[in-house]
């Protein structure tokens, strides 16, 4: 009869493992203003930009679904930047997360600029405890062609101290001037709870079913 319960409680936790939350992220697809008023940064997209004619909003000509994108764009000015972020807050370290988002390079020639990271916040605070190295496509991540949208992933562990995720897309020139121009869309940030945190959820219930057995 014991046994039977532990296996039930294993299974349970194994169900909970593979199970993501929803996309936390407001205005995935960017069909609502991408914005550039300042703090807050949670529920909207923030975007920047710097150096000679660099800019990033809201455009209609290539979208990947709805009807609009995100493009960031930058000149042949040396050290220029363009891109967008937002912060999800109340989250828990220890957790794994999930930054995605799909990527065309509108020029063809170009993409070796472009940048997703995750900076890992306290919102206390109001500091960085950490971030991700800059995942860049054509590197650690796909090319990007001018052809489709490529998705770009990547998941990392939410560090102690942390309870804030600012999801980054940039472009930049930092490695010598070149015209770009990236088009992003459909974005995603998701948590699975950590395995730890899940068996001690595990070993609990199994303490609770020994208790009232
Ligand atoms: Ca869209
Ligand atoms: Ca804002």
């Amino acid at each position: 009869m014991f046994r039977l319960k532990t296996i039930t409680v294993f299974a349970s936790a194994v169900a909970l493992s593979a199970t993501a939350s929803a996309n936390l992220l407001e205005n995935s697809g960017f069909e609502d203003p991408v914005v550039a008023d300042g703090a807050p940064f949670v529920g909207e997209w923030e975007g920047f930009a710097g150096g000679g004619a660099a800019g990033s909003g809201n455009s209609t000509i290539n979208p990947l679904s709805g009807a609009q994108h995100l493009a960031a764009n930058i000149d042949a000015s040396p050290n220029s930047f363009a891109g967008a972020f937002q912060d999800e807050d109340n989250l828990n370290a220890g957790d794994i997360a999930t930054f995605s988002i799909w990527a065309l390079d509108a020029l063809g020639d170009t993409g070796s600029g472009v940048e997703m990271r995750m900076e890992f916040r306290d919102s206390v605070s109001d500091t960085e405890i950490g971030r991700t190295i800059n995942f860049v496509p054509g590197d650690t991540l796909p090319a990007l062609t001018n052809n489709n949208y490529t998705l770009l992933s990547i998941s990392e562990t939410i560090p102690a101290g942390a309870d804030t995720i600012r999801a980054v897309v940039a472009i930049q020139s930092f490695g010598g001037p070149a015209t770009q121009s990236i088009f992003f869309d459909d974005a995603s940030l998701t948590v699975v709870p950590e395995p730890a945190s899940l068996a001690m959820a595990g070993l609990g219930a199994l303490a609770l079913m020994r208790r009232r057995k």
